[in-house]
């Protein structure tokens, strides 16, 4: 069995910013896909540069498990000025999910999941102390949305939920984004 997955990604940078400090990254794996979704601390230059350093430590070791990929990052990361981050793998083959995150990028459902994952506080290459990883599945017409906080929590996930990922994601950018800040969704939908 292989399950439809779809993916949505929209981001842009604190309005009269050039650089981002958002930054995410989707790689495609054998039978998985893994996605980052980094907010570098603050926002303008620096933080792009830690957001981007991320990243670049997600593609280069993605076939990692994510608690080691995390630890991994916290100390890639250490001579920037560091992220909050979560990332999530899903199976193309079953829709099971593995979640771990350090910091405020938040996570939203449309159905109330059996577990619901599970936030550390700190910031990546600060030393993180504790890492914990969050399992679930997805079922048919779920609809997941990873954000930043330039993104404000108040959206109803259900009004949008008859479209597809990238428009979520596009429509939840344009209505919800914060203007202080960057702003960034991820939208996963089975
Ligand atoms: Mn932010």
């Amino acid at each position: 069995m292989t399950v439809e997955l779809q993916f949505g990604c929209a981001s842009r940078p604190k309005p009269g910013e050039s650089a981002c400090g958002d930054q995410t990254a989707t790689i495609h794996g054998p039978e998985w896909v893994l996605l980052a979704v980094v907010d570098g601390l603050g926002h303008g230059p620096e933080a792009e540069t830690a957001a981007l350093a991320a990243c670049t430590f997600v593609r280069d070791h993605a076939s990692m498990g994510l608690s080691e990929l995390m630890a991994g990052l916290d100390r890639a990361i250490a001579r920037t000025r560091g992220a909050a981050i979560t990332l999530v793998r899903v199976s193309l083959a079953t829709g099971e999910w593995t979640h771990i995150a350090v910091g405020n990028v938040e996570w939203s459902s449309l159905r109330r999941l059996e577990n619901h994952p599970l936030t550390v506080p700190g910031v990546v290459g600060a030393r993180v102390r504790k890492l914990v990883e969050t399992r679930g599945q997805l079922a048919s017409g779920d609809i997941v949305v990873l954000y930043t906080d330039g993104i404000s929590s108040r959206f109803r996930l259900q009004s949008y939920s008859s479209l597809t990922a990238q428009a979520i994601a596009d429509a939840l950018l344009d209505q919800w984004a914060k203007d202080h800040d960057d702003a960034t969704c991820v939208v996963i939908k089975l």
